[in-house]
């Protein structure tokens, strides 16, 4: 009955139904519960405590520290971009951004300096905690990069917790800067395409949740995927950034695939579909200092639109990058709070402001109020640990293997997982090899995956590109590499060669179309009654969204918080290694409501290999069985 209820509730068949929807209407929500909640979380913290977290196994937990978080922030939220693109309008903060003398900076410390260095692992908790001070110290900012890209998955898959409850959440702390999220075209936030409706129905969600500013790239440069999610963009009255992908050298006459003319001609196309800002999006990290300022200067010049400017700092040589970019006249670059910046992830956000010094166009951003915001990145970042990227020095070797910051420990721990970890180096070659074997495309994800796992084939097999073209009858190609092939991700503007498409595809023609547009609509009100059958509890938007683009992972998520309830309320060192012994812990499970944990023991295994967990909770004894599998 309390499904009827809620889906007969006005707001919510209208869509129009905001944070405050369960809270204002409790009385829709009132259904059995079937284990309480300590009893859930003193389930997980047993079975992480014996067995370990996923991927990291049993590890020491690392001592507390007190977490640095700045004090006395002033009472009130100084007006920002978001208070301009209410009353402006996406075009109006356009004008406004091409009007700016000094360059505005987009912090991406929220979404990929964390995917990039730390495998996506930020835990909502940890991102929420810093929001209101990183908007109360940094009005400046253009934009907070704080959703989107791998962390949309990864939040389900890994830390078993809601993205968009992540995003409304920050959306509350930070209600004066522009949240600006990374959305992959045609592919929303996953790994293929999509019927064109589920791109609509995501972002219009998006955009309601708390997203200002959508980042659109597509992984081939095809501007088709582009427009499509720019489409879905213009209605919700929010900002339509599109990108394009940088790959190559513009200097290496070797490629002059990747010269001038491609990137002007793509930037154009952009502009007449409609979007507000042009990214130039260096996943890689692939753009030298005087490849920054020859393009920004041909991009300011044949469009109209203010210029975006992200890359990556592998190499090392990213300030150096920015600065040459910010004489070309850019508007906009991505940095990331200094001690979660450089390597794969962005440059430092502080750095930069201090390599401007004295020149006109040194941002207003405060270096050191960032600093402050740093000191608190860099306090959270020992709890995370067990993810920390292999990578201790710049390495220019990117400019050979050109892989994408978020992409290189991802591949290194799938290279580790075939037993290749010994033979990296010949990995990486390789990656280089296949993507000229492909026709040399660009590189993002999902594309960059299918690069990744063809490298890892060939190596694995001992294959060479001759190999591909002549034995390719007697291979069994990773589906990836067939599904690309085949167009499932869209083609690059000049097609895939032929000769390795045939091989590949042993037969079997390639689409025509841009797949998403050949794709059925997705039936949203079949997916609500089919998830409320399996799932008996309401379904909002955000549950069908995140079922339409991952139904294994929304569901195993769906069993995961059935058996342990919500485990995001857990400090992230529980979360990830559960208690010691004698270890007393508080968890707020909502406001005004903490238990206080005590680990007391832990019971040899039975016959069966189950423990019993002894602890206390408020000072009672309780107790939990946990099966042994470590
Ligand atoms: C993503 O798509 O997740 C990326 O970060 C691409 O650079
Ligand atoms: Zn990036």
């Amino acid at each position: 009955p309390f499904l009827s209820n809620v889906l007969k509730h006005h707001a919510f068949i209208s869509g129009d139904y905001n944070t405050s929807f369960i809270d204002d209407t409790q009385e829709l929500f009132i259904f059995p519960k079937r284990q309480d909640r300590g009893t859930k979380l003193l389930t997980y913290i047993g079975e992480v405590s014996v067995n370990g977290f996923p991927g990291i196994g049993k590890i020491d937990k690392p001592l507390a520290r007190d977490v640095r978080i700045p004090k006395d922030l002033p009472t009130t939220y100084q007006a920002g971009t978001k208070a301009l693109l209410d009353a402006e309008g996406p075009v109006g903060v356009a004008n406004w951004l091409k009007a700016q003398e000094q360059v505005l900076l987009t912090d991406t410390t929220f979404r990929d300096a964390h995917q990039s260095l730390l495998a996506t692992r930020m835990r909502t908790k940890d991102l929420v905690a810093i929001a209101e001070a990183e908007a109360k110290l940094l009005p400046e900012l253009f934009s907070v990069e704080a959703w989107g890209g791998a962390t949309f998955d990864v939040a389900y898959r890994f830390l078993s917790e809601d993205p968009w409850t992540r995003l409304m959440k920050l959306r509350e702390q930070m209600p004066n800067v522009l949240i600006q999220m990374l959305l992959r075209g045609a592919n929303a936030v996953g790994y293929k395409n999509y019927p064109d409706n589920v791109i609509h129905a995501f972002v219009k969600e998006a955009a309601q949740a708390g997203v200002d500013v959508f980042r659109i790239f597509d992984s081939l440069n095809n501007p088709e995927s582009i427009q499509l999610a720019i489409d879905a963009v213009l209605p919700t009255g929010k900002i339509a950034e599109a990108a394009v992908c940088y790959t190559g050298d513009l200097f290496d006459a070797n490629r002059p695939k990747y010269h001038l003319p491609y990137y002007v001609k793509l930037a154009k196309q952009l502009e007449a579909s409609g979007a507000h800002i042009i990214a130039i999006k260096d996943m890689a990290g692939l753009l030298k200092p005087e490849a920054a300022y020859a393009l920004v200067s041909a991009l300011k010049d044949a469009v109209d639109l203010p210029i975006h400017l992200h890359t990556h700092d592998a190499s090392g040589n990213g300030i150096y990058t920015y600065a040459r970019a910010v004489d070309a006249g850019v508007d906009v670059v991505d940095v990331a709070a200094s001690s979660m910046a450089g390597l794969t992830s962005q440059p430092a956000g502080g750095s930069l402001i201090h390599a401007l010094s004295g020149h006109p166009r040194q941002p207003l951003v405060s270096a050191q109020k960032f600093e402050q915001i740093s000191d608190y990145w860099q306090d959270v970042r020992h709890l995370y640990k067990a993810f920390e990227l292999d990578m201790l020095a710049p390495n220019p070797t990117v400019y050979d293997h050109e892989m994408p910051g978020g992409q290189y420990s991802n591949l290194q721990q799938q290279a580790k997982a075939v037993g290749l970890g010994d033979r990296w180096s010949e990995v990486k070659s390789m990656y280089a090899r296949v993507n000229m074997l492909f026709g040399d495309i660009v590189k993002v994800t999902p594309s960059s995956k299918v690069v990744g796992d063809m490298a890892l084939f060939m190596v694995q097999h001992h294959l060479t590109e001759e190999d591909v073209l002549h034995r390719a009858s007697a291979l069994d190609f990773p589906d990836s590499v067939v599904e690309l092939m085949k167009g499932e991700l869209g083609t690059p503007p000049d097609g895939f060669p032929k000769q390795v498409q045939d091989a590949i595809l042993k037969g079997v023609a390639p689409l025509t179309e841009r797949p998403g547009k050949m794709m059925e609509p997705l039936n949203f009100d079949a997916i609500k009654h089919e998830l409320f059958e399996k799932l008996e509890r309401p379904i909002t938007e955000f549950d069908a969204l995140a079922y339409a683009l991952y139904p294994k992972v929304f569901m195993d998520y769906s069993s995961y918080i059935a058996r342990y309830g919500d485990v995001s309320v857990l400090d992230t060192s529980t979360f990830f290694h559960g208690m010691r012994l004698g270890e007393t812990i508080e968890v707020e499970i909502e406001r005004g409501k903490t238990l206080y944990l005590k680990l007391i023991q832990v019971g040899q295994p039975n016959d069966h290999g189950v423990r019993i967990v002894y602890y206390e909770m408020n000072g009672v004894p309780r107790e939990v069985e946990v099966k042994d599998i470590s």
